[in-house]
């Protein structure tokens, strides 16, 4: 199913009238209060997000997974799932590639269809975190970090070959998760296992071509519960640090114990010049892979504070990869990337609307509350007609959500792949 400019236009003419007066009252106001709208306005439209490969059909957990028809049952299908969603939300134009879950049949023919729809290809994401049915070896016991040197060459020959797919593809940057830790005390040397997967990751470096990057994943528990290698953002920015300037972090917004300042995680990784990447979600408990923004949305506020701080006084800081990491149980996974892109967006225009001179005055007096002031003033404002002006001034939906349920996506996708597809993935 392709949506072409006629669906958008045809669905976006109930909506024109209301957005107009939405966005000109706002617009208006914030003009007065110094704010260049159209400045903020391209800068939404310029701002793309990776949509994960792996995240196009229903999730599910150990507990069982509910199908939602219609799902994409090889990657041509996947990349014309990305297109449905870059072409009602303008910021969907990247797409990141799961390997082996994602390996193309035929790389000439998904560049053009890709390259049809508008869409690069991000991060290429590495798995040894599952045993292949032909592999000789076993990630039972972790994969770069694992005891047995032969377990390791395995895995660090995986990631020099999910490396050549993505080069292949024009990606320019591989993102390393590992699962590997222990369930029990005394089953790790936590020594060991760190300093293998520090020689395993240079081994990788190595293969890396010279536009290239790394990113390094990390995440505190699951599927290993007692301990995990790479658990937390300084393991991560150690083993970046310890393999050179193109390794970087990748922050996943569900990998954090309960409380963490995630913000202060990502404002000294950026300081350090050490942020690669994101992975997009939220939860209330673990990595539970929630809609972005669902749970915790002044939270995201507050990283995008730091990033839009970061974005304008860290140089040393690379352009950050923005992917989405999620997993869909109960939603249509279209509609709920949709929402997760909206949030996205959201957090960034309100982030954009903080007076960032006037918060460091404050800070300089410690009139912390003028220091609130500032950043709920912000938060505080409705920012979605800018949103909407940067869709439609590149051709998308006023409403996503509402073209897409006008044009029946998921009716049509049921209708051309049948009820019984199923999504390579989580
Ligand atoms: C691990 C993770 C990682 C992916 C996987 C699909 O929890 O966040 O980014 O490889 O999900
Ligand atoms: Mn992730």
């Amino acid at each position: 199913m392709i949506i072409n400019n006629d669906h958008i236009q045809d669905s976006n003419r109930n909506k024109l009238e209301e957005h107009s007066e939405s966005f000109d009252f706002l617009a208006n106001k914030l003009s007065k209060k110094g704010h260049n709208i159209s400045n903020i306005v391209s800068k939404l439209s310029e701002f793309q997000v990776a949509i994960p490969s792996w995240a196009l059909g229903a999730g599910g957990t150990r507990f069982g997974r509910f199908s939602f028809y219609g799902e994409p049952s090889n990657l041509e299908q996947k990349i014309e799932d990305v297109g449905i969603l870059h072409s009602l939300t303008q910021t969907a134009g990247a797409v990141s590639l799961h390997i082996p879950w994602d390996i193309p049949s035929d790389y000439k023919a998904i560049k053009e269809k890709a390259d049809a729809l508008h869409i690069k290809f991000d991060a290429v994401n590495s798995n040894t975190f599952q045993d292949q049915t032909d592999a000789k070896e076993s990630y039972k016991y972790g994969s770069l970090s694992n005891i047995s040197s032969a377990v390791r060459e395995q895995a660090i020959q995986h990631n020099l070959d999910v490396i050549n797919i993505g080069n292949k593809l024009g990606s320019k940057c591989l993102t390393v998760w590992l699962a590997d830790g222990s369930c029990f005390p005394g089953q790790n040397n936590f020594q060991t296992a760190f300093q293998n997967t520090q020689d395993s990751l240079k081994d990788i470096y190595k293969g890396l071509p010279n536009d290239w990057s790394m990113l390094i994943e990390y995440k505190p528990y699951e599927p290993n519960f007692y301990s995990t290698v790479i658990q937390d953002w300084g393991a991560s920015l150690m083993l970046a640090n310890g393999c050179g300037d193109k390794a970087y972090t990748l922050v996943d917004l569900g990998h954090h114990l309960p409380n963490s300042n995630i913000e202060q995680i990502v404002a000294i990784l950026q300081l350090k010049g050490k942020l690669g990447g994101f992975h997009f979600n939220d939860s209330k408990y673990g990595d539970d892979d929630l809609t972005v923004g669902s749970i915790k949305p002044y939270a995201l506020f507050l990283i995008f504070n730091e990033l839009v701080y970061g974005m304008q006084n860290n140089p040393q800081n690379p352009d950050l990869a923005w992917m989405i990491d999620a997993s869909h149980n109960v939603k249509d996974p279209l509609e709920d990337l949709i929402q997760s892109l909206e949030a996205i967006q959201e957090a960034y225009a309100k982030a954009l609307l903080i007076d960032q001179e006037a918060l460091k005055a404050a800070q300089a007096n410690n009139d912390v509350v003028k220091c609130q002031e500032i950043l709920q003033g912000a938060y505080r404002t409705d920012v979605r007609p800018l949103l909407e002006k940067a869709r439609l001034n590149t051709g998308g939906a006023i409403s996503p959500i509402d073209s897409y349920r006008r044009l029946d996506v998921r009716g049509q996708l049921i209708k051309e792949r049948g009820k019984n597809t199923i999504a390579t993935g989580l």
